[in-house]
């Protein structure tokens, strides 16, 4: 008896102990992997809202710093740069253009003479009696040589004449537009007998020439006017002291 009741006792207890071990299991992987299929859709979902807004952020960050830095030196660099030129250039052209007009592409003599003037093209070529125009002889510094025909006038004489350069000048200095300029003494501009190497016959003075084969320059392209001069003596390099697009002479 007792062992039958044993024997029941025990079944009870080993069937208690399945049951309740199998129903341990399934409560187990019922509750478990629910648990991890949410996180697996969670996570994911997570990661691919939180990847994308990330980088919207990584992006708006750069492009906040790239504003910030870009107008910068936009502010700093560039815009001060370019509207104070453009308005630098419209202004004179736009505020005063009669008087602009007048004096544009004038030949300028300034410094130590009576008379600072401003001379117009059509003022130079009325200079009848300090005209001179011949063939001259150049010569530069990779022994090219030309002969071009110039008209202008007598550099000397219209510094006598026209502005009255003073009786102690010592020197000229002819300046270009483009800043190129070449130092003369007093001497060398009163000089009229420059010489061509190639024809000793002739004698040149130094000339502000406005015409070059037999056309006259393009005004559009600069002042109109261009130093001519031969040569002081035989392979005297000349052609750098043709001075094109002069904008002013001044005399010390
Ligand atoms: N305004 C201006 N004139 C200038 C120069 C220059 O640079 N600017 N160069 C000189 C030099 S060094 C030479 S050799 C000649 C060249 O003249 P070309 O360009 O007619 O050959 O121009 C001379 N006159
Ligand atoms: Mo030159």
């Amino acid at each position: 008896m007792r062992v039958f009741k044993n024997n029941k006792i025990l079944l009870i207890i080993l069937l208690a102990i399945s049951l309740c071990l199998s129903s341990c299991r399934s409560k187990n992987t019922l509750v478990e992997e629910p648990a991890i299929v949410a996180a697996t859709e969670e996570e994911p979902a997570l990661v691919l809202e939180e990847q994308p807004l990330e980088e919207v952020t990584d992006v708006a960050q750069t492009e906040i710093d790239k504003a910030v830095e870009n107008p910068g030196t936009v502010d700093l660099v560039v815009e001060p740069e370019k509207p104070e030129k453009d308005t630098d250039k419209a202004e004179p052209t736009k505020n005063p253009p009669a008087e602009e007009a007048e004096i544009e592409n004038a030949l300028k003599i300034q410094g130590n003479v009576e008379i600072q003037v401003s001379l117009t093209l059509d003022e130079l070529k009325g200079m009848n009696d300090i005209i001179f125009e011949d063939d001259f002889y150049s010569l530069n510094n990779f022994g090219t040589t030309s002969y071009t025909h110039f008209k202008g006038v007598n550099l000397w004489n219209l510094l006598e004449q026209k502005s009255g350069i003073s009786s102690n000048a010592t020197k000229i200095t002819v300046i270009a537009v483009d800043g190129y300029k070449v130092e003369f003494t007093i001497d060398q501009v009163k000089k009229q007998d420059y010489i061509d190497e190639t024809n000793l016959d002739k004698r040149f003075p130094m000339i502000i020439a406005w015409e070059e084969k037999n056309q006259e320059y393009d005004s559009s392209e600069g002042p109109p006017y261009k130093l001519v001069v031969g040569q002081r003596e035989a392979g005297d390099v000349n052609k750098p002291q043709w001075i094109s697009n002069i904008d002013r002479i001044i005399v010390e």
